[in-house]
């Protein structure tokens, strides 16, 4: 047994409370290592005769990556207080596995177990349940419809008469999404997601030059409030973009220090270098990135706290937004964003808060800032097994496994999941253009837990590069969108909200992937109903013949040195042989 592999930290996606009552322990081991993981544990004050009460409740392995097996186990301590330690066993060895290291015998003393002191209801992890049930669409404003031309900026190009530039602009605003709400439902989303809507100076808008105002090329406030009133007719929520960690060149505040210099009272709201301040040849004070004309905000200080956090609250109280998404939240502090959670949900309890954070989000998914962050760590493996063939099945599966067990399952339900955006390739693009493999995508993303998300566009076939070409007019003529794809995405959604498995109500385990012929099968299941998934993934057809075994059985053990009965799983093995159609599925 390789005990320097075996690691559990409690009070993360190791601990945690998924609900007020309901505790989940994860134990991580070397992969293939152990036979079995046991839970010893009780409530640290239930002493009987001078010796602790302690139950054991044997865990499930919940999957694995490159080099780990997780295992997982769900308990009810009867007083909200936990004590526990790990029987793990090897086929040589049993080791007791605690906060203070290893033992041949379950230590007497409690102080040498782990710890979950207590679940204190404010302290669990509890995002807004509709978030759970949304599936999104993603629109950058610029670019989705123009419905009113007498908005557009003065050099606004013809629609689609040219490829998206990092500059140029076409007229797209809210009228467009208004005129096109239809489109929408048919589709059968509930939620969008609109990148940047304040008055800026770019096409992209992520230059604020005033978050009290809509940007006029979208249209005004009423014509907003009137969109979000028009989407909560049809069940569909509307997210916002805050762009929080900088404001723009333009932003009054940064105007008035590069006028004032120093006597500016607005010094104190950027970092800055040194005086003067300057942009060129190098800007002397911290940017988003090395851009110039996006000066970092001095979020720590209070009048720019208590500035954002107005902006916050407006856009809730006035326009009844349902949603934040934060912009490059990982660089912004956390105190801000804990203050920022405060008095978002006393404005609105139940708004989403979701964190653009690309990298391991744990730090900031602990129930006091963000409800959810951008799923780009689901994204890249999907595309590198669906979309570009770069790695095998048995890859995707240990890196979705991963994914799976880097947070715990309430924050893994309200992720928000995708698999392209304003900051990446099209998916169709990163699939090498075809269709079926995008297809395939979609599937997995919509039978996956968490929240979908659609870029606009993709629903009809677009392709295009990286950011700006990502980024084009979208295509309204129907005789040049592609019908199958957006048929098929409409009969995902359906899939998703008529059988709560296919969503957030289902587990998701891989039961058998096989590298020579890149096929993977998984399940969905509860405890009551599993649906099974198979699929191809080769542009040629493939006969699967998949032996798989499934721990499925509960039967009561006793374990004679502890005097108590624990329960053990069963593994059953099923076959299965069949031929799958170049990039087919079957469920
Ligand atoms: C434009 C050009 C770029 C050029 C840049 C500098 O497109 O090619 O390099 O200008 O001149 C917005 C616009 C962009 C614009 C940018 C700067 O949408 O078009 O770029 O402003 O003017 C990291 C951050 C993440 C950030 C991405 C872009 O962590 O927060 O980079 N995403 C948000 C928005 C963007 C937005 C901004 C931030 C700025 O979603 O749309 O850009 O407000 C790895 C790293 C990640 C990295 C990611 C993507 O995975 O680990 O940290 O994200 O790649 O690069
Ligand atoms: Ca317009």
């Amino acid at each position: 047994m390789l005990k320097e592999a075996i690691y559990h930290r409690p009070k993360n996606n190791f601990a945690y409370a998924y609900d007020g009552k309901t505790l989940h322990i994860v134990l991580q081991t070397k992969k293939d290592d152990l036979n079995s993981a046991v839970l010893i544990y009780g409530d640290p004050y239930n002493w009987s005769d001078g010796r602790w009460v302690n139950q054991t409740l044997a865990m499930k392995k919940s999957g694995s990556s490159d080099f780990h097996d997780f295992w997982f186990i769900a308990v009810k301590p009867e007083f909200r207080r936990m004590r526990y330690g790990f029987r793990c066993s090897d086929a040589n060895e049993t080791t007791i596995y605690t906060e203070r290291g290893f033992f041949q015998s379950p230590p007497a003393d409690t102080a040498f177990y782990f710890c979950f002191p207590y679940v204190n209801g404010i302290d669990v992890f509890n995002a807004p349940s509709w978030v759970k049930h949304t599936v999104w669409y993603q629109i950058f404003p610029e670019r989705f419809a123009n419905g009113d031309k007498s908005n557009d900026p003065e050099n606004a190009l013809p629609w689609g008469s040219t490829p998206p530039s990092p500059s140029n602009l076409f007229g797209g605003d809210f009228q467009g999404v208004l005129n096109n709400l239809d489109h929408l439902v048919k589709l059968g989303v509930n939620g969008i997601y609109f990148t940047p809507v304040f008055k800026a100076n770019s096409n992209h808008k992520y230059d604020t030059i005033d978050y009290m105002e809509i940007d006029p090329q979208f249209g005004d406030k009423e014509t907003f409030r009137k969109l979000v009133k028009e989407c909560h007719r049809r069940g569909i929520r509307i997210m916002l973009d805050a762009v929080f960690n900088h404001s723009g060149y333009f932003f009054e505040p940064f105007q008035d220090v590069l006028k004032n210099q120093e006597n500016s009272i607005y010094k104190d709201w950027f970092h800055l270098y040194e005086f003067p301040v300057v942009t060129k040849p190098e800007p002397n004070y911290d940017t988003f990135a090395f851009v110039s004309s996006m000066p970092k905000l001095n979020t720590e200080h209070p009048e720019v706290r208590n500035y954002l956090l107005d902006v916050a609250r407006y856009w809730i109280l006035e326009f009844d937004i349902d949603g934040w998404r934060l912009d490059v939240a990982n660089e912004v502090d956390h105190a801000f964003w804990r203050a920022f959670r405060t008095i978002v949900k006393e404005a609105k309890p139940d708004v989403y808060i979701l964190g653009e954070i690309w990298h391991d989000s744990m730090p900031w998914l602990q129930g006091d800032q963000f409800d959810g962050v951008m799923n780009y760590p689901f994204t890249d493996a999907a595309v590198d097994f669906f979309g570009k063939r770069e790695i095998s099945a048995s890859a995707f599966a240990n890196k979705i496994t991963s994914v799976q067990h880097m947070y715990p399952k309430n924050v893994n339900e309200v992720a928000f999941n995708l698999l392209d955006s304003h900051d990446t390739s099209r998916i169709l693009t990163l699939a090498g253009r075809y269709p079926a493999r995008v297809k395939l995508m979609y599937l997995f993303m919509f039978t996956f837990p968490g929240t979908p998300c659609i870029y606009y566009g993709d629903e009809i076939g677009m392709d295009g590069g990286q950011d700006p070409g990502c980024r084009a007019c979208m295509i309204w003529d129907e005789n040049r969108q592609d019908q199958d794809i957006f048929q098929f995405i409409q009969s995902l959604i359906h899939f998703r909200n008529t059988d709560s498995i296919v969503g957030n109500d289902g587990d998701l385990h891989f039961l058998s992937v096989d590298d020579r012929e890149q096929t993977i099968i998984y399940e969905k299941s509860s405890n009551e109903r599993r649906l099974i998934f198979m699929i191809n993934n080769n542009d040629r057809e493939v006969c699967m013949k998949n032996i798989f075994t499934q721990e499925k059985e509960e039967v009561n053990e006793l374990i004679p040195e502890q005097g108590t009965i624990t329960k053990r799983r069963v593994d059953l093995a099923y076959s299965v042989t069949l031929n799958l159609e170049p990039n087919g599925f079957k469920i």
